[in-house]
């Protein structure tokens, strides 16, 4: 990227009146992702001096009233007199809406670009700033409000000569925003990114509110191979290496990582000037082009593929590859709806052409690595023929209107879905429990056996051979996919009934990672639960109690006294309870817990991350999930 400014760049546009005015234009909204950005904004203007050489750490606080400090160790905005504005260029920078590259047509804020764009706005929309700046051994200050200076730029103290970086410190004004409170979680997980961007960078981040305060910090000497290497941290990868290109065509700055892992998904996620660009755009479409070349090139020359017929397809050559793009242009050009797409033309030939390079002479000194990449995809591409026509048949079942219903179904008489949902249940014989205890008119019990099909780890067409698939799929109506249609939907809730052990929260997370990757509107729109069976049944003095977790079975026995009278049962699993019981403790719409699984939009690709997570071989963190994550599982009173 550009090193040096040049002042006369800046175009000055509007006052910060217009930003205060119209927030959503410049942040985008004004909501809890508005608030984020804030911090976003200030911290990519630390980041851009990283990227100059000059920084090598950057600070973020949560500060305890929920104003957030940032300080960097770069060069310190620079204090003399801009010339054409008679004042410090410090307070051109936080007072002066900026056109810079970071304003394309209609005034929306569409990248991150040069110095000190960002930060007016940022000032404009807070109550109050404050910056602090280090350089040529002094301290100067100076104090905003609602984006209006209150004191002239003053040096408040002395420093050594050597020590240089800019401190800002803002509370958002709670005027404007909806939500003033910093989620930790969302500044980690952005933080975190950016340090992966940005090699050999550290970035702190401290939440004061608590105490002791929690800090973390993101080091990444390696960059976005490290990235790659944390897609892939619960994955067995293919290869031990992590592949890595990088160069500059026609001021397109070029980098790019990645390593196969042995699942079927792709991981692959694009970044302009450190912005995500979640769908893709021209740096993509030069990756996957560039990747499909290389490849079928090597295949053909190196005798694996013989026939034109046989080429690799990107699909193939992508199943279960984890890639990381970024790219740096100084005017980026975003399309689409969401403005979330790269249109830049010059992209794709930079990113083919580095990629094309840097990958065929990789191969060429790495042929096993080479081998273990095109076998995986000669393999993929066997099955991919043999989905086709899978796919052919569960397409020409959607099809039909008067589909059969599974035999193992015992369907509601109701036949408005609104009133209706239907039980999924771990094993026949709380299956058949479940079918005495049901209230028949609305609720449909679906018995599932044994082991579902973990489809994070099967090819499509053994997963739509799969008979508890097939049976899902068939009840609930909605087809799959492209061809999902939610008003086909037969069932207001879909309740995941299993055993409260590991196996069962283990069904669980399988069910919910089939549902997410083939009908994830179903989760979005709030269709699916947990039943929450009873952990202990106390029976004392012929009265009953049903305790859903230790503590409440505690709480029960504080309440009645622990004696030998009592008789505690711990149940192992649904099959333990008779009919009876099950409708009392979990079945009955007036007695029972349900909790609603659902997704957090904001967070997405969080989410795959999370999804992939859970659903890997490795066993210790999918139970991690299952029993700390409750953020995407809302407890629902009923
Ligand atoms: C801590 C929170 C956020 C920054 C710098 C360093 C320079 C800079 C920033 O220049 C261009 C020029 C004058 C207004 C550049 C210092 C060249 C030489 C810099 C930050 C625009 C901006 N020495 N560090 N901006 N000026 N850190 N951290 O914002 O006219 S912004």
């Amino acid at each position: 990227m550009e090193n040096n400014y040049d002042a006369d760049q800046i175009q000055i546009l509007e006052g910060l009146e217009a930003v205060r005015k119209r927030p959503g234009m410049y942040i985008g909204s004004t909501s809890s992702r508005g608030l984020h950005h804030l911090v976003y904004e200030i911290v990519d203007n630390a980041v851009d001096e990283a990227l100059a050489g000059y920084c090598k750490h950057i600070k973020v606080f949560i500060n305890e009233d929920n104003s957030i400090t940032v300080i960097d160790d770069g060069r310190g905005i620079p204090i003399g007199m801009h010339e054409k504005k008679g004042i410090p260029a410090v307070e051109v920078v936080f007072t002066i809406l900026h056109a810079g590259g970071k304003f394309g047509g209609g005034g929306y804020k569409v990248s991150g670009g040069l110095h000190g764009v960002g930060a007016s706005v940022v000032n404009a929309l807070s109550n109050w700033l404050e910056v602090e700046i280090t350089r040529e051994g002094k301290v100067y200050y100076q104090r905003y409000e609602k984006g209006k200076v209150v004191n002239k730029l003053k040096v408040i103290g002395e420093a050594p000569i050597d020590k240089s970086g800019t401190k800002v410190t803002f509370l958002p004004d709670d005027t404007i925003f909806e939500e003033t409170v910093y989620d930790y979680d969302t500044l980690r997980n952005r933080l975190r990114e950016m340090a992966f961007l940005t090699a050999g960078l550290k970035i702190t981040l401290t939440d004061m509110r608590l105490n002791p305060p929690k800090e973390r910090e993101f080091h990444y000497e390696g960059g976005i191979k490290e990235f790659v290497t944390y897609i892939n941290r619960h994955k067995d990868a293919l290869y031990d290496k992590v592949i890595y290109c990088e160069g500059v065509r026609e001021g397109v700055s070029v980098e790019v990582a990645l390593q196969h892992n042995d699942s079927y998904n792709e991981s692959t996620y694009s970044f302009v000037n450190n912005i995500t660009t979640p769908e893709g755009g021209t740096h993509l479409t030069g990756f996957k082009s560039a990747i499909t070349k290389v490849f079928n090139d090597y295949a053909r020359k190196n005798g694996i593929i013989k026939d034109k017929d046989d080429n690799l397809s990107g699909d193939d050559l992508r199943e279960g590859l984890a890639a990381i793009i970024s790219v740096k242009i100084s005017e980026p050009q975003f399309e689409g709806q969401t403005k979330q797409k790269l249109g830049n033309s010059e992209a794709r030939p930079a990113v083919e052409s580095v990629v094309t390079e840097q990958l065929t002479y990789f191969l060429e000194q790495n042929p096993a690595i080479a081998k273990i990449i095109v076998n995986k995809a000669a393999l993929a591409q066997r099955a991919r023929i043999a989905a086709r026509k899978a796919r052919d048949v569960a397409r020409k079942a959607n099809l039909s209107d008067n589909m059969a219903l599974p035999g193992k179904l015992a369907d509601c008489s109701d036949k408005d879905p609104k009133n209706c949902e239907i039980y999924l249940v771990e094993g026949d014989s709380a299956g058949g429990s479940a079918k005495t205890a049901r209230s028949r008119a609305t609720q449909a019990i679906l018995p599932l056996r044994g082991k579902i099909l973990n489809v994070e780890k099967a090819r499509i067409d053994k997963i739509l051979g799969n008979e508890e698939i097939k049976a899902m799929i068939t009840a609930f109506g909605t087809g799959i996919h492209e061809n999902f249609n939610i008003e086909k939907l037969r069932y207001n809730k879909i309740i995941i009934m299993t055993d409260a052990d590991v196996d069962g929260a283990h069904i669980s997370t399988l069910l919910l990672t089939f549902f997410y990757r083939f009908m994830p509107d179903l989760i979005r729109k709030g269709h699916v639960y947990l039943a929450q069976p009873p952990l202990y049944k106390l029976e004392k003095n012929k009265k009953i109690w049903y305790a859903y977790s230790d503590d409440e079975l505690n709480k029960i026995l504080e309440e009645v006294g622990r004696d030998q009278n009592n008789k505690i049962q711990r149940y192992k699993g649904l099959g333990e309870m008779d009919a009876e019981q099950l409708w009392e403790t979990t079945m009955d719409p007036e007695r029972r817990i349900l909790l609603r699984v659902a997704i957090d939009d904001d967070d997405e690709s969080e989410i795959d991350l999370t999804f992939n997570v859970l659903m890997g071989d490795k066993v210790e963190p999918r139970r991690e999930f299952i029993e700390t994550n409750a953020k995407y599982v809302k407890n629902l009173d009923v």
